[in-house]
């Protein structure tokens, strides 16, 4: 991205927060992610929220019908620190209810970073590689980060989600349907092994 480019973006973010948009119109989840080479690892979230009946908004003017619906970011805290000051600072006033972050190499910080900015909006982290763990779940005491491990991006997900359901009750009974699956699918290898 040019830098002119990347301008363009934040502007559009801090349009968006000065917006009164809808709830139903703003996104539940934010993805963001410091490298598109992070974006295969990153992809498990997409999945999990698929799963759970979410859809991707790529477009704002022509949003999907789903009623609940993610955004997906590239925001680096090194390359683009500002891009990641604008959307940590605007997620909450865009009307976001959760971000998960992911991020690799040894100095993961757009997760940390994310969740000290857009405070006290929930942040979930990812390392996007092993090495990348103490960095993302370094954190000092006082300003916390929720995180799996590493490469777990659809747990994140399904966290969000646990997040979310607390106050959408057909959210709860979705992952409660997911869960029941899961227990199927178990016992399903668990018959086929004694077969
Ligand atoms: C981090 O550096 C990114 O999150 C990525 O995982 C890692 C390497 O990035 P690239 O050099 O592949 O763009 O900031």
């Amino acid at each position: 991205m040019t830098v002119p480019e990347i301008q363009s973006l934040v502007d559009d973010l801090a349009a968006e927060a000065a917006r009164d948009r809808p709830t139903e119109e703003t996104p539940e989840v934010g993805i963001v992610m410091g490298s598109d080479s992070d974006l295969d690892t990153m992809y498990g979230a997409h999945e999990a929220l698929a799963e759970l009946g979410f859809a991707e908004v790529t477009d704002y003017d022509d949003p999907p019908e789903a009623r609940f619906t993610f955004e997906t970011y590239v925001v680096s805290a090194h390359r683009t620190p500002d891009l990641m000051y604008a959307y940590a600072t605007t997620a909450r006033e865009r009307g976001l209810d959760v971000v998960i972050a992911g991020a690799g190499g040894k100095s993961a910080d757009l997760p940390n970073m994310t969740a000290s900015l857009a405070y006290p909006l929930p942040v979930i982290g990812v390392p996007v590689q092993e090495k990348s763990v103490d960095s993302v779940i370094g954190m000092p005491t006082g300003a916390p980060l929720t995180a799996v491990d590493a490469g777990k991006s659809f747990n994140a997900a399904l966290s969000a989600v646990q997040i979310l359901a607390r106050e959408h009750d057909d959210l709860e009974e979705r992952l409660v349907a997911y869960h029941e699956d899961l227990q199927s699918e178990v016992g399903r290898v668990s018959r086929a092994l004694h077969e």
